[in-house]
């Protein structure tokens, strides 16, 4: 069980909670930072502070409000040709021919700006933008015709050079107080050409290095300071930089909303699926704590009963978040040349009997109340039923990321999946 909440639970002091909670918080969340703004952070340590655990409760609540519904829109724009529209299908996990697919082709193809939801999470949208490589373009009407405020940030795409249009697009983006990303796509075409041209010679990471360095110098050149670049192909996303230009922008989005970008990260790399695990985790723990703080305040509804089709449902949305819903795993099936059957028998999130009949699941939890028993008296059933509960989603987060990173290995041959946090913190529940 957390130390915190079973403190919280127990012991009833709240200077010292006070004192841990921001330390505590920091443990828990994922090295790109958590759901909770500092700002709020300093107001649930000042309201335990004072022990106004109705404070606590409502300032959770509302912090956890504002992740799940935060919008995000994203604008993708770059010269005719260069991978946008492809590189809105990727992130959307959307293939050719599927509904919803953005047009893509050798021909120029995207005329007006043009707004791609995300088909799982509807409050993302990717906005493809027409190109921006006409002899008269004028970064500034280009910016207030597509409506620049609308945007949480931009992603500036090249297939080639970074060409001037590009820098003076930059500027007045950074001008409007606004964030721009550079992707350089098609290294994958790149690297095919140059081990065909060179065959002897050819060395993987030189050549990368050759395209980062001209970008930079191309950029820096036009008056670009610091550029940062990301070498993506859009057939290929687990590679090259598309991991690190994921943490970048989770690093630097508004805290609020982090949650909404995590969730949508394609399953592709063992980086991804732990962010996504640790931002779960840590929404179930601020739950736990806000239905903890409400314990304390008499005829406070605070705990849902242990309903199983309601616990079915949860697991049901982890295994969406992480690629294990019934969809996605004929997909992979197809992917692998297996049967759905074949991929149940070595993978353990996809029978949810197995997982809510686990015993030691109400061990841990009486364990839990008895300590709160012989602190407070009585043995209120309904914190026995929130234990359960919290200490099961737990365990349903842990069993669908670790089945997430069994099937990468699977189908895309990734390696390290025993890095980072895995499984073995589920011992600490
Ligand atoms: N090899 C390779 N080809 C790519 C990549 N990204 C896009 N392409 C191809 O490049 C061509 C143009 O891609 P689009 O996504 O249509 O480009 P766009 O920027 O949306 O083009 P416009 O809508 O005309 O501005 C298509 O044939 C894609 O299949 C990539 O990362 N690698
Ligand atoms: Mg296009």
């Amino acid at each position: 069980m957390d130390q915190f909440i079973s403190d919280f639970l127990v012991g009833k002091n709240f200077q010292q909670l006070a004192t841990n909670f921001v330390p505590h918080y920091t443990t828990l969340v994922s090295k790109v930072g958590g759901i909770i703004s500092p700002e709020n952070l300093g107001r649930i340590q000042a309201a335990l502070k004072e022990a106004n655990l109705k404070d606590v409760a409502d300032i959770i609540e509302e912090s956890l409000m504002a992740a799940e519904n935060a919008p995000l829109d994203v604008a993708v724009i770059g010269e005719s040709g260069t991978g946008k529209s492809s590189f809105i299908n990727a992130l959307r996990g959307v293939s050719y021919e599927e509904e919803g697919f953005a047009g893509v082709g050798v021909v120029e193809t995207t005329m007006k700006k043009t707004p791609y939801q995300h088909p799982k999470y509807l409050n993302v949208t990717f906005w493809d933008l027409p190109g921006t490589g006409t002899p008269n373009f004028h970064p500034r009407e280009y910016l207030e015709m597509v409506e620049f405020a609308t945007y949480d940030f931009f992603i500036i795409i090249s297939s080639s050079r970074f060409t001037l249009n590009d820098a003076f697009l930059a500027q007045n983006i950074k001008e409007i107080g606004k964030k721009f990303y550079f992707v350089r796509t098609k290294v994958d075409n790149d690297l095919y050409n140059e081990e065909k041209s060179k065959p002897t010679s050819f060395k993987r990471e030189r050549v990368l290095q050759q395209i980062r360095d001209n970008c930079l110098a191309n950029l820096s050149h036009i008056g670009v300071p610091e550029p940062r670049i990301f070498l993506v192909s859009n057939f290929d996303l687990d590679d090259f930089d598309f991991p690190i230009l994921e943490e970048t922008l989770l690093k630097e989005l508004p805290v609020h909303k982090r949650y909404t970008f995590v969730l949508l990260l394609p399953n592709l790399s063992d980086a991804s699926i732990e962010m996504k695990r640790a931002f779960l985790k840590e929404k179930i723990w601020l739950d736990a704590l806000k239905s903890s703080a409400l314990s304390f305040i008499p005829f406070m509804a605070c705990f849902d009963g242990f309903d199983l089709p309601q616990q079915e449902k949860c697991l049901n949305l982890y295994q969406s978040h992480f690629g294990l819903d019934e969809n996605s795993v004929k997909e992979t099936a197809k992917k692998l040349g297996m049967s759905v059957e074949e991929i149940k028998s070595f993978t353990k999130s996809l029978n949810f009997w197995l997982l809510v009949k686990d015993d030691s699941i109400i061990a841990r939890a009486m364990n839990c109340v008895e300590c709160y028993c012989s602190v407070n008296g009585g043995l209120p059933s309904t914190l026995f039923q929130f234990l359960k509960i919290y200490i099961l989603h737990l365990k349903f987060i842990n069993t669908v990321a670790d089945d997430a990173k069994i099937l990468l290995v699977d189908a895309y041959g990734v390696t390290d999946v025993h890095g980072g946090g895995c499984s073995s913190d589920l011992l600490l529940v």
